[in-house]
């Protein structure tokens, strides 16, 4: 998938863009089903007790060879290579699953605040597998405070989130995003979603995200490698492979 020059820019500028529908429909449903499968509430849950809780579950392509293969899927890698250029690892997946009246928020952050130290900034591919917009707890973004770095975060229970006093959110826009749409943005991007506040519209989204090939720990030197190489020297390659193995429990964030 080639993204036009001037596509590029407006990322650049704004720190997000749509990509429209970038996998067919035989794709998603396959995504569909596989996320369907291991995306429940009787497995993981974020939320609380009184907004309500909402399945999620890390790491979906370890658990699916079908999920895995959209990793390495052209279309989402070339989108991969023309942001981060010739050395790109996958960094990360998730599954998270806003089903009607799920009020629990994920506040204003950016995905670099869950990491533990520091790290540089890396691309998220956020895709809509339902309809989403500000009723089914679709996202927010402050255009434009990628540019502005990491900013201070606070843990509240398992969400790294700004504090609100530090934050202007007056720029802030309701995105809205169609089923089957890929939205790409800045891991600094500052952005939250809402709960769902609809009867009968779930709002699924899978989250994939890319990081340069060498991704590091700014406090710890550590080299992120044991994230798996998507692309090198500008190739893709067949199949998922890091020099150390990822361990969810111990390398999650
Ligand atoms: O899809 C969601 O509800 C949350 C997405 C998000 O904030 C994230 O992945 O960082």
């Amino acid at each position: 998938m080639k993204l036009l020059k001037q596509d590029i820019e407006t990322f650049r500028i704004q720190g997000y863009l749509n990509l429209g529908t970038v996998f067919d429909a035989k794709e998603l449903a396959t995504i569909s089903r596989e996320y369907d499968r291991l995306v429940r509430s009787e497995v993981q849950v974020l939320g609380n007790e009184e907004e309500g809780f909402f399945p999620y579950r890390a790491m979906l392509n370890f658990r699916s060879p079908e999920l895995q293969k959209f990793i390495l899927h052209p279309r989402l890698v070339a989108v991969a290579e023309q942001i981060l250029g010739e050395e790109v690892r996958f960094w990360w997946d998730q599954g998270i699953n806003k089903p009607p009246g799920a009020g629990s928020p994920i506040a204003w952050h950016q995905d670099n605040g869950y990491q533990r130290g520091r790290t540089q900034e890396f691309l998220t591919c956020w895709l809509a597998l339902d309809h989403s917009e500000q009723a089914n707890g679709g996202l927010e973004v402050i255009p434009g405070t990628h540019t502005a770095g990491q900013q201070e975060h606070r843990w509240e229970g398992v969400h790294a989130v700004i504090p609100a006093e530090g934050l202007d959110t007056g720029a802030a826009v309701p995105l809205d995003v169609g089923e089957g749409e890929l939205l790409i943005f800045s891991s600094l991007l500052v952005h939250q979603t809402l709960g769902n506040q609809t009867h009968d519209r779930q709002r699924r989204s899978w989250v994939i995200q890319y990081c340069r090939g060498d991704q590091h720990n700014e406090v710890t030197g550590e080299v992120y490698d044991n994230r798996p190489w998507v692309v090198r020297g500008g190739k893709t390659l067949a199949e998922l492979h890091s020099e150390r193995p990822f361990h969810l429990a111990r390398d999650h964030a």
